[in-house]
């Protein structure tokens, strides 16, 4: 009797977790030629106004896309900056869009290109999933969830 119930609670829990599995290839976050891979956040100090996001944007396609435009309803606005030496100095700067060619891919990540939520409504935790937006000019909207990663590593500064 006990065993059956444990069979039982173990079916439930294998179902369980193939519904997340499934849930996880739903979010695919793909669309036409492009594929969404490996989106984070990074975690942000209590009090951040600031946080950044990162992603590598691949493309099939045998046409270059551009993207042009972010947005998340866990900040006021998201915009695309850029890191460049100015001066021996590294800066970041905003930049209007981000070239993804043709049968390649872009990376975003800590250094270069990257993403930045600015007005953070309340802090990036660690295992949050960031909803976020993205606006291609060919393929449109393609929408990614951001896990969002410990602290650490490369401080985001402004
Ligand atoms: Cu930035």
């Amino acid at each position: 009797m006990l065993e059956s119930r444990m069979q039982k609670f173990t079916r439930v829990l294998v179902g369980a977790a193939l519904l997340v599995a499934a849930a996880g290839l739903a979010h695919a976050q793909s669309k036409g030629d492009l594929q969404i891979e490996k989106p984070w956040a990074r975690a942000t100090p209590p009090g951040a106004s600031v946080g950044g996001g990162y992603l590598t944007i691949r493309n099939k396609g045998a046409a270059g896309d551009r993207l042009v435009g972010v947005s998340s309803p866990v900040s006021a606005r998201v915009e695309m900056h850029e890191m460049a030496m100015e001066k021996d100095i590294m800066r970041m700067r905003e930049v209007k869009g981000v070239d993804v060619p043709a049968k390649g891919a872009v990376e975003l990540k800590p250094g270069g290109f990257h993403l930045m939520f600015i007005e953070l409504k309340a802090p990036l935790k660690a295992g949050d999933k960031v909803p976020v937006t993205l606006r291609f000019e060919k393929a449109g909207e393609v929408k990614a969830e951001f896990a969002v990663e410990p602290m650490g590593g490369h401080p985001a500064k402004h």
